[in-house]
C-alpha cells in the first residue's frame, strides 16, 4: 500500500525544466561546448555544481573553482531571469488534481528536488502547503542519483522507503528512487526513462491509467 508520494519538483510538478535547460544552454554555447538534447537529459535532477562540471568534461575543459562559482551563479541569474514571468498558469497539467485526489485517500505529500531555488518557485505558486515535508538542494550533501533527497524525505514524513513513490522526470531522480527502495513513477518520454516502474507523460495522464491503479491500489 502507499502511504506516501515524493515529488520532483522542476519537470514533475511545475514546468521549469524547459528554464534550465535554456540557461544551461546560454552557458554552452558563452562556453564553446556543443550541448544536446541527450547532455541536458543527464543535467535534469542534478545539482547545479555538478551539471557545470558534467558540462566541462563534456567540453574538455579546465576551469578553476573561482571561475565554477562564476559561471554557475551566472547560469542561475539567468535561470532567475526566466523564473520571474512563473505563476500558477506554470503548474504542469494534472498535478493539483493528483495531489488533492492523494491527500483524499490519506497519502502524506513530499517534495524532494534538487533545486535550491524551490522555496521560491513554491511561494510564487502558492503552493508550500501542499507538503507535509519538503527537502531541497539546500538540504542535501549528496544529488541524484544519490537516494539521500527522498531517504530524508521519507525520514521526516515518517514512512518506510517501500511505502513512498517518487514521481520523477530525470535519470538521475529515478535511479535515485531505486538506491533509496523507492517505487518509482517516470513523467515524460519512455523510451528515456526506461528505469521506472511505469512511464506517463504527465500526471493529468497517471490519474487515468489503470496500469497504475492497478500497480498502486
Ligand atoms: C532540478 C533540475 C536540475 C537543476 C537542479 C538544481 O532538480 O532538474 O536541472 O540543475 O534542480 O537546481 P538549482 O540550480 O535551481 O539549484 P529537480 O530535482 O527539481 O528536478
Ligand atoms: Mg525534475
Amino acid at each position: 500500500v502507499l502511504k506516501a508520494a515524493i515529488f520532483d519538483l522542476d519537470g514533475v510538478l511545475v514546468d521549469t525544466a524547459q528554464y534550465h535547460y535554456l540557461a544551461w544552454r546560454r552557458v554552452a554555447e558563452r562556453l564553446d561546448i556543443p550541448f544536446t538534447i541527450e547532455d541536458n537529459e543527464r543535467l535534469k535532477g542534478v545539482s547545479r555544481a555538478q551539471s557545470l562540471d558534467y558540462l566541462l568534461l563534456k567540453g574538455n575543459k579546465a576551469m578553476p573553482a573561482d571561475k565554477k562559482r562564476e559561471w554557475a551563479s551566472r547560469k542561475n541569474a539567468w535561470y532567475l531571469e526566466y523564473l520571474s514571468g512563473l505563476n500558477e498558469s506554470h503548474l504542469l497539467p494534472g498535478a493539483r488534481l493528483y495531489v488533492d485526489s492523494l491527500k483524499k485517500t490519506g497519502v502524506r505529500i513530499g517534495l524532494g528536488t534538487s533545486s535550491r531555488n524551490a522555496g521560491i518557485i513554491l511561494e510564487r505558486l502558492g503552493i508550500q502547503k501542499w507538503f507535509d515535508a519538503a527537502v531541497d538542494g539546500n538540504m542535501v550533501a549528496h544529488t541524484k542519483p544519490d537516494p539521500e533527497v527522498f531517504l530524508k524525505c521519507a525520514h521526516l514524513l515518517q514512512v518506510q522507503p517501500e511505502f513512498c513513490l517518487v514521481l520523477e522526470d530525470s535519470t538521475a531522480g529515478i535511479q535515485a528512487a531505486r538506491n533509496a527502495g523507492m517505487p518509482c513513477i517516470g513523467i515524460g518520454d519512455k523510451q528515456v526513462l526506461q528505469e521506472a516502474d511505469l512511464v506517463v507523460s504527465d500526471l493529468q495522464e497517471l490519474l487515468s491509467s489503470t496500469a497504475y491503479k492497478e500497480a498502486f491500489p
